[in-house]
């Protein structure tokens, strides 16, 4: 039954407040790389700028991109110009990292694929993720430089620039493929990778999820950003099929929107419309997650849409915002993973959100506070 049964149906109401390795409600216990995420390793190079620097780089106040030619001297000059905090990023590892945490368990729950570079910051991510107890198989490469990203904070908000380089060369037929490799991939669960990744290995995410829909789990994919629904609909229109859990914020809700021509702008609607799209494994009704910061967290699971209230928090309690969504697709696949029912994935992630935007970057406190 482990792995089978649809948490989102599960009335086993109690499951989410018992412990992982608690099996006294019959629920699963936690297990190593019962999670799997794969994505692009970033090193987060993250300071409070200005708005010239964000005007000299061309750059919106509130958006993820990636780099090109004009941004080449951005991180020097970050470094140059700011006090700069040098912290563990990359969305899907993100995930991985607060997945692990709120999971709790000292085995190492969630797997995580990425490729890094020869170098410091390959080796700072590879600290970071083993002292989150979260399994990171790198691919290594020595042609390029270990990936960063410039998080730009003004205020409340947060440019971000991602410059792939190593994260770029992840290549399936030298890592996914490889025997002990796809051997973890076939002993997760549950599935997670953000859409970031349709930008390096589309064809790594088919795989992955081909693989959820033949063995019937679930397999998540995030909308990540604007821009991915505007230049990768061909990877995102392959992939969607095979989505089980789809998230994304209310922006990118509404790029998506547009870009498939759903005609509104109404995101209870575009939930609604984005849940009935085509579907190949039929035995598991799609759910779509959008998150709209403060507002209420939208539901759509085929009967109905549904809206859930997030934590509240004065403004002032709000240090960085960067890694929100990571942090609650995290909170909430470590539920879906212990199969716990839609309510405690949903208070799991608005738990983990809250968390993480009291503090700077994707970073926790030493332990969940959370049962
Ligand atoms: C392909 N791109 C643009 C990206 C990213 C990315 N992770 C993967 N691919 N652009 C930004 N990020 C990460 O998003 C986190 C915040 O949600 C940053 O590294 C940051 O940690």
């Amino acid at each position: 039954r482990r792995g089978e049964s649809d948490p989102a149906r599960s009335t086993n109401k109690d499951s989410a407040t018992s412990k992982a390795s608690n099996d006294k409600d019959g629920g699963p216990v936690a297990c190593e790389n019962m999670l799997f995420g794969m994505g692009n390793p970033l090193l987060d190079i993250s300071a409070i700028v200005d708005k010239d620097f964000l005007d000299k780089y061309g750059l919106k106040a509130n958006d993820q991109i990636l780099a090109d030619e004009k941004h080449k001297e951005i991180f020097e000059d970050m470094v140059k110009r700011f006090s700069v905090e040098y912290l563990a990023g990359g969305s899907t590892q993100n995930s991985m990292r607060v997945a692990q945490w709120m999971i709790g368990h000292p085995c190492k729950a969630a797997t995580f694929f990425g490729c890094v570079g020869e170098d410091a910051f390959g080796a700072t991510l590879r600290r970071k993720a083993e002292e989150a107890g979260v399994d990171a198989r790198y691919q290594v490469t020595s042609s390029a430089a270990t990936g960063s990203c410039a998080v730009c904070v003004t205020g409340d908000n947060r440019s971000l620039v991602a410059n792939l380089a190593a994260a770029n060369g992840y290549v399936k037929e030298q890592h996914l493929d490889l025997p002990e490799n796809w051997a973890l991939v076939q002993k997760a669960r549950v599935y997670y990778i953000a859409g970031f990744f349709m930008t390096v290995s589309p064809d790594s995410m088919m795989a992955v999820a081909t693989l959820a829909a033949k063995q019937n789990k679930p397999f998540c994919l995030n909308l990540s950003a604007p821009f991915l629904a505007q230049h990768y609909g061909a990877e995102l229109s392959r992939l969607l099929p095979y989505v089980d859990v789809l998230f994304g914020n209310e922006t990118e809700a509404a790029t998506f929107a547009r870009e498939r021509g759903f005609e509104t702008e109404d995101i209870e609607v575009i939930s609604k419309k984005a849940q009935a799209l085509p579907k190949q494994n039929t035995a598991r009704p799609r759910l779509v997650v959008f998150t709209q910061g403060k507002d209420p967290t939208v539901v759509a699971n085929g009967k109905e849409v549904r809206l859930f209230s997030v934590l509240p928090i004065k403004p002032e309690e709000i240090i960085d915002t960067n890694g929100a969504g990571d942090a609650f697709v995290g909170g909430f696949l470590s539920k879906l993973v212990m199969e716990c029912p839609l309510e405690e994935c949903i208070r799991a992630g608005h738990y983990t959100a809250n968390t993480v935007i009291r503090r700077s970057g994707c970073t926790l406190p030493a332990l969940p506070d959370f049962h």
